[in-house]
């Protein structure tokens, strides 16, 4: 029952559906109370958790783009957590547990601390932007994340002068994450950014997309979005954030450091060994859609002076 609900896009599933809307609403009350929760309790909350749908204040951000289909969105992406197959992470995530959940602040910082998504959803307003994604494959869709400027964790957070880059750790079961069993990457998944980058009020920690909670395919509970950036960047079910003075050595740099750099800002002028940066493939632009020409720093040119001065052929 559960399993056959989720085959199906998921926007089309009404919470009423699966459950009468008094308990749904007395379910949303205890998810919200998800402090209290078990994880054994959860379970039988996810269904509706999963559809539940995110108040975000609509913004200019990306109104001219044609969104990818949430069907696309949600069911082609990369999560080796979840398997190495496009296909795997909306099938083998299925059952994740995104909550209750909170997020270690380490490193650099006056004092560490926690934060719950309760907390992070109340920092500041949520907001919806409309982002282009490139994934350095040569994929791209465009995407109405719901989310926060990173800048506001980092405010509430107060790293200390000596806070020069900003690490991102996913999360890592593999008793949840069939793919983490696997060694196909060095586990858990790290990311990271520049200090001033990560204070760009283009990046996002994103909590939703198309109006709904974030799918786990997608990264839930919150996962990093940086728009001028390749996809991998978005480091997605984020547990840990620690602040540090070096370059963090980042998973797909450790994998493969004449591959993956650690900026990974979209360059049309700087070629993957194995795969063109020049154009992309535009996710559900049909079959006969020729490729678009990919653009410096992924169209979002107001990034471009946090590079001044620097090789981008050397820091790809
Ligand atoms: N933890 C984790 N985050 C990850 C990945 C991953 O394998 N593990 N893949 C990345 C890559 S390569 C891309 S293109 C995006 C794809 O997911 P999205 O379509 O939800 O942005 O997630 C990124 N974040
Ligand atoms: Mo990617």
């Amino acid at each position: 029952m559960l399993l056959d609900n989720n085959r199906r896009n998921p926007s089309d599933i009404k919470p009423s559906e699966i459950t009468p809307p008094e308990v749904f609403k007395q379910r949303r009350t205890l998810i919200k109370a998800a402090g209290a929760m078990t994880t054994g309790l959860w379970l039988p909350f996810h269904a509706s958790a999963a559809t539940a749908s995110l108040d975000a204040k609509k913004t200019a951000y990306g109104q001219e783009e044609k969104l990818t289909s949430y069907e696309d969105v949600t069911s082609y992406n990369n999560y080796y957590e979840f398997g190495t197959g496009k296909e795997d992470p909306a099938r083998e995530a299925v059952l994740f547990k995104p909550a209750p959940w909170t997020i270690k602040i380490e490193g650099a910082i006056k004092q560490p601390k926690t934060i719950s998504i309760e907390q992070l959803l109340k920092l500041v307003p949520l907001e919806e932007r409309i982002y282009r994604m490139r994934c350095v494959e040569g994929w791209s869709m465009v995407i109405p994340w719901i989310g926060l400027p990173l800048k506001a964790l980092i405010d509430w957070a107060q790293p200390t002068g000596n806070a020069k880059y900003i690490e991102f750790v996913s999360y890592n079961d593999p008793r949840q994450m069939p793919g983490a069993r696997m060694s196909v990457l060095d586990w858990p998944y790290v990311e990271g950014l520049r200090m001033d980058e990560a204070m760009q009020p283009l990046a996002i920690l994103a909590v939703g997309l198309y109006g709904k909670v974030l799918p786990n395919q997608n990264g839930a509970p919150v996962r990093l979005v940086v728009p001028w950036k390749y996809g991998f960047k978005g480091a997605k079910a984020i547990s840990t954030i620690r602040f540090v003075e070096k370059m963090p050595t980042t998973t797909w740099v450790k994998a493969g450091p004449r591959e993956y750099g650690f900026y990974a800002n979209v360059n049309p002028q700087v070629d993957h060994p194995r795969w063109t940066q020049s154009s992309e493939k535009r996710i559900g632009a049909g079959l006969f859609a020729g490729r678009i020409k990919t653009r410096m720093f992924n169209g979002y040119d107001e990034v471009g002076q946090l590079y001044a001065g620097m090789d981008l052929k050397k820091n790809f």
